[in-house]
C-alpha cells in the first residue's frame, strides 16, 4: 500500500512549477499502478493551452471556477467544483482560470515526472523516449 500526504509532499521534489500553474505529482510511474494522480493549482487569470497527444487525462475540478475551451469544436465548458473533463481523444484544449483552481487529474499511462510542456503542450512519452 501506498500512503502520501499533499501537505509533505507539496514541499518535496514532487511539486512541479511552471507558467501558470503548479502541480504535486502524488502517484507517478514508477508506482506502478498504470496512471499518475496529480493535484495541480491552476493560477487565477491562467490560460493555458494544451494538447496531450501521447496521454489520456482525466481532470476534476475540487475548487475554483473556470472554463475549458474544445479547439476542434470551438465549445466551452464552465469547470467548478464538482466537473470531470476527460480528455479521451487526446482533444486540445484551452484551460481558462477566473480564479485559482485545485484540480485533481489522473494520466493514462502515467507520466513520470519529468515531463514538461513542449511547444504544442504537449507531454514527450518519456518512457518511449528513454
Ligand atoms: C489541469 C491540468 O491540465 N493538469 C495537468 C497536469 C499538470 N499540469 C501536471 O501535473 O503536469
Amino acid at each position: 500500500m501506498i500512503v502520501r500526504d499533499y501537505e509533505q509532499e507539496k514541499s518535496s521534489e514532487r511539486r512541479v512549477d511552471s507558467e501558470g500553474w503548479h502541480s504535486v505529482r502524488l502517484l507517478l510511474k514508477d508506482d506502478g499502478m498504470g496512471f499518475s494522480f496529480h493535484i495541480t493549482t491552476i493560477h487565477a487569470g491562467a490560460e493555458l493551452e494544451m494538447h496531450y497527444r501521447h496521454h489520456l487525462e482525466s481532470v476534476y475540478c475540487i475548487a475554483g471556477v473556470g472554463s475549458i475551451e474544445d479547439l476542434a469544436s470551438g465549445e466551452v465548458l464552465e469547470i467548478r467544483p464538482g466537473v470531470v473533463y476527460a480528455l479521451d481523444q487526446n482533444d486540445r484544449h484551452i484551460l481558462r482560470a477566473r480564479s485559482e483552481m485545485t484540480m485533481a487529474c489522473v494520466f493514462n499511462p502515467p507520466v513520470t515526472g519529468r515531463e514538461t510542456h513542449d511547444e504544442t503542450g504537449a507531454y514527450p512519452l518519456l518512457s518511449e523516449a528513454t
